[in-house]
């Protein structure tokens, strides 16, 4: 069914109690919306409409029983595995970042395990949680790297600015680090962490600003601009990019949707990487 496909869009409207406050359900249908708007334009700066050269298809999203928290670790795995048994990539909006668990499940089956993982976000996502169906947002890259899902020295976490223990041995870029040193020696640590290997790159909208991005359920002074991250997910042209996903977008803290148009500009930009693997860069 997915024969052709280089890109296959989902969305999991994922929204979890973990959070101090919801809204993450309406996440992907809102970076859906902002996109509309990118589809048609020749995204700056790149010159190109990246939907010319790539076949890439909204899969649509995953549904789960809501009702029932055991079932939605299954439902995310099965639907990634349906969409990874063609060669097509997951580009995936969420939805409470818990869903980057599931994914790495169903890439790490695909491509082997251990992947490595790009990851921008205020927070690490690595407090110890060994409850085993522990729905925690704030816990899934503890249980990633201790699964053996993804490799800690070859991964790294970019705009990260809350208290964090680097005990699991990931590779922080904190948001300090960028302001100070810039996207070009970010981009430069990046490549030189994860090298060529299989790569998941999992994007928490909370790692920009609020200035930037208003409309995320655990907002974080002091993070990236919008021009940060895309400057730096834009220089990632040399990393082996299997699988992304951008997730926490809640639009309802944001009337001004500029928190979805930057997530719907992040994923733009994913697309070109992977368009740019595919024909050249022109
Ligand atoms: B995120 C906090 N501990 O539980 C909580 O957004 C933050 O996926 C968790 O990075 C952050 O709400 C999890 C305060
Ligand atoms: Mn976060
Ligand atoms: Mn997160
Ligand atoms: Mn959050």
């Amino acid at each position: 069914e997915l024969d052709g496909v280089d890109v296959a869009v989902s969305g999991v409207p994922l929204d979890l109690a973990t959070t101090f406050r919801s809204g993450a359900r309406l996440g992907p249908s809102a970076v859906r919306a902002a996109s509309v708007q990118l589809a048609e334009l020749h995204p700056y700066p790149w010159g190109f409409n990246p939907f010319d050269d790539l076949a890439v298809i909204d899969y649509g999203d995953c549904w789960f029983n809501a009702h029932n928290p055991l079932s939605i670790k299954p439902a995310i795995i099965e639907h990634a595995r349906t969409i990874l048994r063609s060669n097509a990539k997951m580009l995936t909006f969420g939805g409470d970042h818990y869903i980057t668990y599931p994914l790495l499940v169903a890439h790490a089956e695909k491509y082997g395990k251990p992947l490595s993982m790009i990851h921008f976000d205020a927070h690490c996502d690595t407090w110890a949680d060994d409850t085993p169906d522990s729905l925690n947002h704030g816990t899934m890259f503890y249980k990633a790297v201790k699964e053996g899902l993804i490799d800690p020295k070859t991964s790294v976490q970019v705009g990260i600015r809350t208290w964090n223990d680097d005990y699991l041995g990931i590779n922080i870029l904190d948001a300090a680090w960028v302001h100070e040193h810039g996207t070009r020696a970010a981009i430069e640590r990046i490549a030189s962490i994860v090298g060529g290997r299989p790569t998941y790159l999992t994007f928490d909208i909370d790692c920009l600003d609020p200035a930037f991005a208003p409309g995320t359920g655990t907002p974080v002074p002091g993070g990236l601009t919008s021009a940060q991250a895309l400057a730096i997910v834009r220089g990632l042209g040399a990393v082996n990019l299997i699988g992304a996903d951008v997730v926490e977008v809640a639009p309802a803290y944001d009337q001004s949707e500029v928190t979805a148009l930057a997530a719907a500009h992040i994923a733009c930009d994913l697309l070109c990487l992977w368009r740019q693997k595919k024909v050249g860069a022109r």
